[in-house]
């Protein structure tokens, strides 16, 4: 059962995740960032109560949907916007823009160059852990798109076959860029593939920040005890667009959509159970936008990224 003191930790996280997000959309309408972010919004109670299950040191990789991760893991803010922006103080270098957020001090490993050739790496991480008889587990993120490549059968496959150390989550929001789930994939839901790669595989509802803990905090005891990987299916709500400038020309429930926005339902709930009042989240939401104005005002002062960075960090 969920305490009282975590669900009040994920609503802050989702709400502070929820308005810097939406400030990062304004400085790209702006004019200053590239819109290149993927939003998060309607997944961020799910990103940060899975993460909410496991140690801080756990490594996560995470696909390209959203901040939400690494505002659970306390990454800086202004790194995450200089990374978008190109500026100094980012934690990439201006390399990689916000997808690419690597954050070694927090575990944050970021993503791969390609949509699904994360899950080839997160299998070696797991199987580097599993040599260093660590007791850390690796979490990776994805989409429903994502898991129709190749790469998801090899990664499933070989850290199931070797019981890696592996929690594999798969927001599944219904969508890949404007292709709906029901005319790429055949099976209802993701996390029946699980089956076929001998593990377990289970299907939680992306509002309940509840069952989705508990879905990781099992998987996390199988995975530090030795049992292998697991298969965790968020069925997630993607509020917004594709990426941050995208007119959704082909969504017909854009509108509709927003009435099942779990932010406001956790909001509702940490209020009913007498964990926040109203006023306390009114000062929380003025205390978070000045947190992201300064980090917003930081970056902007910062100078811009030193084209000599192109060459450090390479090993080949
Ligand atoms: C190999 C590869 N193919 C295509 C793309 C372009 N691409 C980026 S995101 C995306 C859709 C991803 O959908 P999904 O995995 O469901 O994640 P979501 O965007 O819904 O979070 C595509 C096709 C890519 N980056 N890499």
């Amino acid at each position: 059962m969920i305490q009282n003191d975590q669900l009040k930790h994920i609503f802050a996280k989702a709400l502070l995740t929820r308005l810097f997000e939406a400030r990062l959309i304004k400085l790209t309408a702006e004019g200053f960032l590239p819109p290149l972010l993927h939003p998060g919004a309607g997944q961020e109670v799910a990103q940060i109560a899975a993460l909410s299950a496991l140690n801080d040191d756990d490594p996560l990789l995470y696909s390209h949907r959203g901040v939400g991760y690494m505002v659970a893991r306390g990454t800086s803010l202004s790194a995450m916007i200089a990374d978008m922006a190109g500026r100094a103080g980012g934690t990439n270098n201006g390399k990689g823009g916000i997808m690419h957020v690597v954050d070694v001090p927090n575990a944050v490993y970021g993503e791969s160059g390609t949509l699904g050739g994360g899950l080839v790496l997160s299998v070696g991480m797991g199987m580097a852990l599993k040599r260093r008889r660590s007791d850390q587990v690796v979490i990776h993120f994805f989409g429903d798109g994502a898991s129709n490549r190749g790469t998801f059968h090899e990664a499933l496959n070989w850290a199931a076959v070797q019981k890696l150390p592996c929690i594999y989550v798969c927001e599944n929001n219904g969508w890949a860029v404007s292709v709906p789930t029901s005319v790429s994939t055949a099976v209802e839901n993701i996390a029946d593939r699980a089956a076929g790669y001998g593990i377990p595989g289970e299907v939680v509802d992306g509002a309940d920040p509840n069952a989705v803990m508990a879905a990781i905090s099992d998987a996390a005891r199988r995975a530090r005890a030795g049992e292998g990987p697991s298969l965790i299916e968020i069925k997630a709500i993607r509020l917004l667009g594709h990426y941050a400038a995208d007119p959704q020309d082909y969504r017909a429930d854009a509108a509709t959509v927003k009435e099942r926005d779990p932010l406001v339902t956790l909001r509702q709930r940490v209020i009913d159970l007498g964990l926040l009042s109203e006023a306390e989240i009114d000062a929380m939401t003025a205390d978070y936008e000045a947190q992201v104005e300064q980090a917003v005002e930081t970056v902007k002062a910062a100078p811009l990224i030193d084209a000599d960075q192109a060459f450090a960090d390479l090993y080949a």
